[in-house]
Formats: C-alpha cells, structure tokens, sequence
C-alpha cells in the first residue's frame, strides 16, 4: 500500500488534493488538525490527511472503500466530512454517515427521499442514539437505602457532582441522604465535602478503612441513599485501584458511577475505562460538557470501550443546578452544532 500525509487549512482542500495526487481510489487512514509554527505556538491549525492506496494484490476490488464512494448520496458525503472536521475519526464517520442515510431512505420505505442536512442530521441523532448507551438515572426509595459510589480520575468533578445529586435528592425529591467519604488523602477533601453537609444539613462519615465500613453506614442512621466521594485515582495504578475495589466492596455499593471529563482526548478517556474496569462501574458520569464543544473524542471512547450506560451529564460548577440525567441527544447535538459552525463543504 502506498501511504502519504497531506496538510492543507482544511478538510475539503486536502481531500482535493489527495484526489488530483493519488486518485479517487485513495483511502482515508488518518485525520489529525496540526499546528505549524515553533512548538505548534503562534501557527495556523491544519489539517493533516493520512491516505493510503492499495496495491491491486492487497486486496478484492469489491472489498475497497475508495474515497469518491459513488455509494453514499452527496449530501451524506457532506455529513461525513462535516463529523470528520469536529474529529470523529474516519470509520466511526462513515459507519454514521452509511446509517443515517440507510436509515432515512427505510424511513421512506421506497419512495423517492430528499436528501438534506436536517433530514440526514434527524436520523443521525437516532443512529448514534442507538450506540451510545445510556441509563437510568440513580433509583431511590423511600425507606430502602441505595449506596452509591462516584469514583474517577483527579480533578473530574467527583465532589462537585456528590453536591448536585445530594441536593437534588434531599430538595427536590425529598430524600435522606448520607454522605460518606473515604478520600482521606487530602484534609481539604474531607472538608470540601463537609461544607455541603452542612450547608444542606446532611448526615456526614468519614471512612479510612474497610473494617470500619459497615459501622460508619450505620452510624449515617435511616438514610434512603447513601453517597461515597472517592479520591481521585490515576487510570494507571493498579494497587490504589485494588484499594478502592476493597473499600467499595466493603460497603456493598449498589452503584458505581465512573466519572470522566468530557475535556478528556479520546485515548485518556479508554486508559481511564480500562483503568476502572476493577470495580466493575455500573454507569458513568460525564462532567464539564460547558468546556468544550469537541465531543466527538469522548463519544468514540464510550462507544468503542462499551462504557457503561450514562446516567448523568454535568454542565457547570453551580451546585445544585448544573446536571441533568444522561441522554445521548445531547450530546450528538453538540456534535453537530459544533460542526455547522465550520465552513460548509463545497
Ligand atoms: N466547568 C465545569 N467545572 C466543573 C464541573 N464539575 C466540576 N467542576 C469543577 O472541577 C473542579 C474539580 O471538581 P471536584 O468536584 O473537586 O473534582 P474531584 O473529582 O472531586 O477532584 P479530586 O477529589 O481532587 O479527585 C472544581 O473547580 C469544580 O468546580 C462541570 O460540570 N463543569
Ligand atoms: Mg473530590
């Protein structure tokens, strides 16, 4: 196969490009935005291109995916190109892109269908719908206690999100909560959290080991849920995983909520779902959706790792108010808007 990289200012051109240099039959392996300029400071963004174009032995003619697919309509073309830009990578794009078109044209089951943006956007939404999982938010009833953990990197808005459910439950749903830590590394962890017990007048233990577990829920009293704030773990280190897998298995948790920062790249967000994988999440948390309008790396991790379901998005630093359950149209709306902003395609 030969292989090339092409920089150009945007999509559209490099594509050109690769088409006048290697022909329609060119691939797309790669797309990246690049920087140029001393250490990518006071330069343009680019967008570098890698394509490849198969030998006739590599492999059947029939099997190729060549990059002037007649297959696809012009506007579904359009739509992949659009993903592409907001960093979807190429096969997520076109497997997207070939479904919401699949999609639209069932939905006229054999009558003549126009293709538009909205249209193709309206089916996209479901398609992507349909491989992000998302889930139901935290279940509590009155006089059964749930006990439910949030666990995650540093710095992701574990505590901040502890202070929103625990709001939410005691104001609007009038629920006893408890609160419980056992992120001890840290004197100003355990009083960040004790200022919301406070303020909401909640309940608070402090737990450093697995023994002393099942007395400080207890001593929490007739609570209808129970929130553990962790401290934040690297991804990378096993043995403080294991930790935690000990503590929360202690405390029987009914939920496992594995927080993750919608700012994260695609590869930090998988190292942190693999990392977790010890303590079996049974959901996740995706927080600072207000930083960035990019969440297409956040999206590919979810799908591509099978993440557990999303229970609940988290928008803003303002307690209670900046969360709202996890529903994947959402975020496949800022997808798109993020994508309509850039210049369309010719
Ligand atoms: N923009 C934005 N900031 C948030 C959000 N959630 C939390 N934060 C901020 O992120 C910072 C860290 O939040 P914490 O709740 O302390 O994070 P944590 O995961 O408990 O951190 P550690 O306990 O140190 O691991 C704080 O400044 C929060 O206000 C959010 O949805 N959007
Ligand atoms: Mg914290």
């Amino acid at each position: 196969m030969h292989i090339r990289t092409f920089r150009a200012a945007n999509l559209q051109a490099a594509l050109a490009e690769i088409r006048s240099q290697m022909g329609a039959q060119a691939t797309v392996l790669h797309t990246r935005q690049v920087r140029d300029g001393w250490m990518g400071w006071l330069g343009r963004t680019q967008v570098e291109v890698t394509a490849g174009l198969r030998e006739h032995s590599d492999r059947p003619h029939h099997q190729r995916m060549p990059l002037g697919d007649n297959a696809l309509h012009r506007e579904t073309e359009v739509l992949r190109e659009r993903l592409m830009r907001v960093g979807v990578d190429d096969a997520l794009a076109r497997r997207w892109s070939q479904r919401a078109e699949q999609t639209l044209r069932a939905d006229h089951g054999g009558q003549t269908v126009a293709f538009s943006q909205p249209a193709l956007e309206s089916t996209l939404r479901r398609v992507v719908v349909a491989d992000l999982r998302c889930g139901p938010p935290i279940h509590t009833a009155a006089g059964g206690r749930r006990v439910v953990a949030l666990v995650g990197p540093t710095g992701v808005g574990k505590t901040t999100t502890i202070a929103k459910l625990a709001a939410g439950f005691r104001l609007q749903q009038q629920r006893r909560v408890g609160l419980l830590t056992i992120d001890t590394y840290r004197i100003a962890a355990v009083q960040q959290l004790r200022a919301y017990a406070e303020i909401m007048d909640l309940p608070m233990q402090v737990v450093e080991r697995p023994e002393q577990m099942q007395d400080s829920l207890r001593q929490l009293g007739d609570v209808d849920l129970v929130l553990i704030d962790t401290a934040g773990r690297s991804p990378n280190f096993g043995a403080r995983i294991e930790q935690l897998r000990v503590l929360l298995a202690a405390a029987n948790v009914d939920e496992t909520h594995l927080v993750l920062s919608a700012t994260s790249s695609a590869a930090a967000t998988t190292r942190v779902l693999q990392g977790f994988a010890p303590v079996q999440p049974t959901a996740t948390i995706l927080t600072k959706l207000d930083e960035t309008e990019q969440t297409a790396d956040v999206l590919a991790a979810l799908i591509g790792n099978s993440a557990a379901p999303l229970s609940y998005l988290t928008t803003g630093q303002q307690v209670p108010d900046d969360i709202e359950t996890g529903h994947p149209e959402r975020l496949v709306g800022t997808l798109l808007a993020a994508s309509a902003t850039l210049p369309a395609a010719a």
